[in-house]
């Protein structure tokens, strides 16, 4: 059985990157639990079950995150896999269980845009990306709260310079406004340069569902859980682009078991 590792809130599951795994269990119908685990506690639990760190700082330093996982085997109790990071992970089930269909392509070309895609989607929401974490800080419990109001002002020093948590800066209206229409842009420009996007297909195109479609679900479910599905924001959004981005989270709808 395996066990996935997600960050709770008040909502309940919330982060853009442990969607990619829900949705990638959920679509190959592989059975799991989930081990709910607070900010703090990501790096000491991902320790004590020997899961490496997904990635590093810029210091260097190792960078605990979920989504992770402990495939372990039922009969034996042996533990057949623990790792961490959403793109290492689909590599794994996709070989794991092969009997399941793929969420990552064969193709050595298509596997490296399907996993730039993955990486570089983050850069499209800098421009709001500190104004939607303020705005989660109240759906997350208090350990979580603390922690990540801490550490995401201190990502912000350069452009928010002086303030030790999220709560202390002052995002006026106008900023708000601001940000959402860079925002935009910068979304809709960026997905505007994958012509099956544009034409209302999966990224990879027609009946080619997959790791990039999870990817921009992610994002999708983190906005409007985060923001609720009334705001001003989620109806904005799943309007832009002739509401191609309410159909495509429409169109994931079967595999978002959570
Ligand atoms: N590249 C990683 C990114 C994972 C990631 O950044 N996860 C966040 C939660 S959304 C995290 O665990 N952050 C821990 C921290 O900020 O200390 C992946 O795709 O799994």
């Amino acid at each position: 059985m395996i066990t996935l590792f997600d960050l709770p809130s008040t909502v309940g599951t919330w982060s853009p990157n442990v969607w990619r795994t829900r949705y990638t269990l959920d679509y190959k119908n592989i059975p799991y639990k989930v081990e709910w685990v607070e900010y703090p506690d990501i790096a000491p639990t991902l320790q004590s079950h020997n899961i490496g760190p997904g990635g590093r700082k810029p210091d260097g330093s190792p960078y605990y995150s979920v989504p992770a996982i402990i495939d372990v085997d039922d009969e034996t109790g042996k533990v057949k896999k623990a790792l961490a990071d959403s793109v290492e992970i689909a590599k794994y089930l996709d070989e794991a269980y092969p009997d399941t269909p793929k969420v990552l392509p064969d193709d050595e070309k298509e596997l490296e845009s399907v996993v730039g895609f993955a990486n570089g989607l983050m850069r499209l929401w800098v421009p709001v990306f500190m104004i939607v974490c303020k705005a989660m800080l109240p759906q997350l419990h208090p350990p979580s709260r603390e922690f990540f109001s801490r550490v995401r002002a201190k990502d912000a020093q350069q452009l928010y310079p002086g303030y030790e948590t999220l709560e202390d800066i002052p995002f006026s209206k106008e900023d708000k406004e601001a940000a959402w229409k860079a925002f935009k842009e910068s979304f809709t420009k960026g997905l505007a340069a994958h012509e099956n996007l544009v034409q209302g297909k999966w990224f990879l195109g027609e009946g080619r569902i997959g790791f990039a479609d999870f990817v921009i679900g992610g994002v999708l479910l983190w906005l409007e859980t985060v923001f609720g599905e009334e705001s001003e924001e989620w109806k904005d959004m799943s309007q832009w682009d002739g509401g191609r981005w309410e159909k495509f989270i429409d169109g994931l709808k079967e595999y978002q078991k959570a």
